[in-house]
């Protein structure tokens, strides 16, 4: 029996779902007495250090787990789990943690891209029975802004590189506690929970890497989710946004059972977008909040939800958040949500008065969920102008000229799966939304979408350059050579397909093995 601390906010769903695959029963903590009888207690963490400690302290929690840690009981924290044991965090000045451990949390101060997003290595600094039985050159799912500094080097686990190298697990005799999300990391990170389970685990070496950790380009598998005409849920792909074939929505496969698959085939990330969420609600949709929950019964990588998450209001006038929707899809499985045509708006309103309302759906979600659980979805298309003063646009010179050899275009920004054009650049939209909190980019392209013609490089380079949070490249691989090119000529930190993995064209597995040796990823 594990005691889990459900504080109820963020993805904890995937948590217990990866320890009932590992055959243990999960009991979910709602009263301080069941922390203090605990015999094994797992605290995971997803989202803002304060929004937890206040949680914890309105919950009464906060000294019974003091209690508990202070007894040296098996205790695993996750993420968050493992901040809230030190002292204080620069993410919530003021607030003071359980000071379990003594020492601050800190904010990445580097170029590279903030939050840290992605599967990352581990160097183990003594032994411990959680790395037992692994090799060394496994790599774990991270995604954080924020690392702890602990003031005793006794109480350091493990270092991850991120730039500097930073601390990515402590441990003080059975108080164990991890940066990277076990429940997200494959196979690897199973291990590590089991290890946890098993109190007689074989403490194994310290793991020995060779120089630096490095954090992975990651492959994302997407799948296009909507009903057909029967009303079955399924995975489809259009060409340009078109998903009809002879005006009939094409048929890919079931949504579930093509994540399986991806999984097992080594996708490193998931992303269901229910493309017609603009138009339909999607609480109304149980169906996708179903597949979702199927989904993290078995897949144990990142899960990304989008379609549909904006303010609504049904048909009996009652009124949805955006970020209720979103509480209900991570309630469901769901680690980051995908925002799509309402960035667009919502951006368009920030850009026009200059000021955050604090109620935008990026600024309440990422305030909840933290930055990194916020991902804005990008649909641009080009249009071609015959020099850079005749749009009020960021404009980039090309070497795809237009119909008429134009030589410079604009990416202008689409809402409801391309349907509708908008005066705006998908630079200018990436830099607002990451001013309001978006922590992630995923780039579309309507003009690549579906023809195998390889990724619009010129694109990802310009969004890239307006924005310091990562990029997701998408839209046009045909080839693994197309992957190559995307991580050697520009610095997204993600590549996504669809077509060519649903329809087998290229496996996840044959992208992986073209790239390794080449560019750093997860095998
Ligand atoms: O606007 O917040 O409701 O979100 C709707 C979401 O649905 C957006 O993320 C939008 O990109 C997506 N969407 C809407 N309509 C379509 C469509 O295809 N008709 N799909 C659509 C977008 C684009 C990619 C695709 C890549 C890779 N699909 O996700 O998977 O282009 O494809 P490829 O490898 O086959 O080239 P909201």
């Amino acid at each position: 029996m594990i005691t889990f601390l459900d504080y109820g906010a963020g993805n904890v769903r995937s948590v217990i779902n990866a320890l009932e695959s590992l055959g243990e029963t999960v009991r979910l903590v709602t009263r301080p007495e069941e922390i203090v009888s605990a015999e094994r207690l797992v605290f995971p963490g997803v989202g803002n250090f304060g929004n937890v400690i206040e949680i914890l302290n309105e919950k009464k929690l906060m000294e019974p787990l003091r209690e508990y840690l202070r007894s040296n009981r098996p205790f695993l924290g996750i993420c968050i789990g493992l901040q809230a044991l030190f002292e204080e965090s620069e993410e919530a000045p003021g607030v003071k943690g359980l000071g379990f451990i003594p020492g601050t949390v800190k904010r990445f101060v580097t170029d590279l891209a903030v939050p840290h997003i992605g599967w990352n290595g581990v160097r183990a600094r003594k032994p411990s029975r959680l790395f037992s039985g692994l090799r060394g050159d496994e790599k774990f799912y991270f995604v954080h802004s924020f690392y702890v500094v602990p003031e005793a080097e006794e109480d350091v686990l493990s270092l991850t590189d991120y730039g500097d190298a930073f601390v990515s697990g402590i441990q003080r005799g059975n108080v164990m506690a991890t940066q990277f999300h076990p429940e997200k990391s494959g196979e690897a990170g199973l291990r590590v929970l089991r290890n946890f389970l098993d109190l007689h685990a074989d403490e194994g070496l310290p793991i020995h890497v060779p120089g630096k950790t490095r954090l992975a380009k990651r492959i994302i598998a997407c799948l296009d989710v909507r009903s057909n005409d029967r009303g079955d849920l399924v995975v489809t792909k259009g060409d340009q946004y078109d998903v009809r074939e002879e005006g009939i929505v094409r048929n890919l496969g079931r949504p579930v059972d093509l994540a399986r698959r991806y999984y097992q085939e080594g996708a490193d990330e998931i992303t269901f977008l229910n493309i017609t969420g603009f138009r339909d609600f999607p609480l109304e949709d149980m169906p996708m909040i179903e597949v979702l929950k199927q989904t993290s019964e078995e897949v144990f990588v990142p899960l990304t939800i989008g379609g549909g998450i904006r303010d609504y209001t049904d048909k009996d006038g009652r009124k949805y958040t955006a970020l209720e929707v979103a509480a209900e899809y991570f309630r469901s499985g769901a680690d980051k949500v995908s925002i799509g045509s309402d960035a667009v708006l919502i951006a368009e309103d920030y850009l026009r008065t200059g000021r955050r309302t604090g109620r935008s759906a990026i600024e309440e979600i990422s305030r909840v969920y933290g930055n990194q659980a916020v991902v804005i979805s990008i649909d641009p298309r080009r249009v071609y102008v015959d020099s850079p003063g005749e749009v009020r646009h960021r404009v980039i010179g090309t070497r795809i000229p237009g119909p008429k050899g134009e030589q410079y275009c604009w990416y202008q920004c689409t809402i409801k799966g391309g349907r509708e054009g908008r005066d705006l650049d998908a630079m200018t939209l990436a830099r607002a939304c990451e001013d309001l909190g978006a922590g992630e980019i995923l780039l579309n392209c309507i003009d690549r979408d579906g023809t195998n013609l390889g990724f619009d490089l010129e694109l990802i380079n310009a969004v890239k350059k307006a924005v310091t949070i990562p990029v997701i490249a998408s839209s046009g691989a045909g080839c693994v050579e197309h992957f190559y090119e995307v991580f050697t000529e520009t610095k997204a930190e993600s590549a996504l397909a669809a077509g060519i993995f649903h329809r087998e064209e290229v496996p996840i597995a044959a992208v992986k093995q073209f790239l390794r040796g080449k560019v750093e990823i997860r095998l």
